[in-house]
């Protein structure tokens, strides 16, 4: 039995990228998969079996996470691309990506665009805003020339030897980044995934890159997020930066809103802690509790 990876899925056939020989198998899910109530996506590690051109899907192994829109599968980062202007740049918004892609165990990395249309003062105060981010300890691409070379080199670094999405709201550039990263990407993904999903309510075609050792996945973009699956106790923990301080809180499992002795709120009020993510997590917490009801 041989593993791999599957890094491309299409019309019920898998292709494989061997975890010894590198070599890309086609592959089929052996039959009974459906039965057990079981996909292959893409980004999934599975034993297989292969003697001639055709392999077969024996096993897949467990997940560390895995996304429903796009669905793939053991996704190490999101390169969560963030627009200045058109769409405007929203703290909340980027918070509630943030805290989705915590939710999923995946670590986040901020990339910004379009700082080519907004003027330097604009520019100066976004990144002030941004800056709160490196106390959670989040990578931060943020030149006013999104797309120089040294940037996009540095980002493709990290590619290597993981699995990355591009992630962020419809129009930030996602598809626009990729292309500088290589130019031969967009231009053949694009319109592929669109034909083959005519019609069809079911799952994307999706496919990972190989890219810079890595495999990377562009994702569609949205305009909204729901909060759906987080829990209030939950949420906290979401928040790396409330992580670091939450020990220090008086109580344990503090939820840093009204507790006395709480510690991330005395980080709030030095500065240390960003006022717009703690404001943030107070309305992501609003919101969590809202569904309650509803529902
Ligand atoms: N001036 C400027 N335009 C940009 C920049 N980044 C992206 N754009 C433009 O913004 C538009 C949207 O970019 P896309 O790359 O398609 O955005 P996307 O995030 O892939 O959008 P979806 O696929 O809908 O999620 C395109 O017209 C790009 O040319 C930038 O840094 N500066
Ligand atoms: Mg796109
Ligand atoms: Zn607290």
């Amino acid at each position: 039995m041989r593993e791999g990876k599957i890094i491309k899925s299409i019309s019920g056939f898998y292709d494989v990228l061997d975890s010894e020989s590198d070599e890309l198998v086609r592959t089929r899910a052996r039959g009974n998969f459906r039965k057990r109530g079981i996909k292959p996506i893409v980004g999934d590690m599975v034993s297989y079996e292969a003697s001639g051109d055709l392999g077969y899907i024996m096993e897949l192994l467990p997940r560390t996470n895995s996304l429903v829109r796009p669905p793939i599968a053991n996704i190490d980062q999101a390169i969560v691309v963030t627009s200045a202007i058109e769409p405007k740049f929203s703290s909340n918004l980027l918070d509630k990506i943030l805290v989705n892609i915590e939710h999923n165990d995946i670590k986040p990395v901020i990339y910004l665009t379009k700082g080519d249309l907004i003027s330097e003062d604009e520019y100066q105060n976004l990144i002030k805003a941004l800056s709160g981010y490196h106390e959670a300890d989040y990578e931060i691409f943020e030149d006013k020339d999104s797309y120089n070379d040294a940037q996009v080199k540095r980002l493709e670094a990290l590619f290597t030897d993981k699995v990355t999405v591009f992630t962020g709201q419809s129009g930030a550039g996602k598809s626009t980044l990729l292309n500088h990263i290589n130019p031969e990407l967009s231009i053949a993904t694009a319109p592929i995934s669109q034909t083959l999903n005519r019609g069809k309510h079911t799952t994307r075609q999706v496919s990972l890159f190989e890219i810079a050792g890595g495999l990377v996945a562009d994702t569609p973009g949205f305009s909204s997020l729901e909060l759906i699956e987080i829990d209030k106790e939950e949420l906290p923990n979401l928040f790396p930066e409330f992580v670091k301080f939450s020990a220090d809180c008086q109580f344990r499992g503090c939820q840093h809103v009204n507790e006395p002795g709480c510690k991330v709120k005395e980080m709030v009020e030095s500065g240390t802690i960003m006022r717009s993510r703690y404001d943030n997590y107070l309305y992501f917490l609003n919101e969590i509790n809202s569904y309650k009801k509803r529902y």
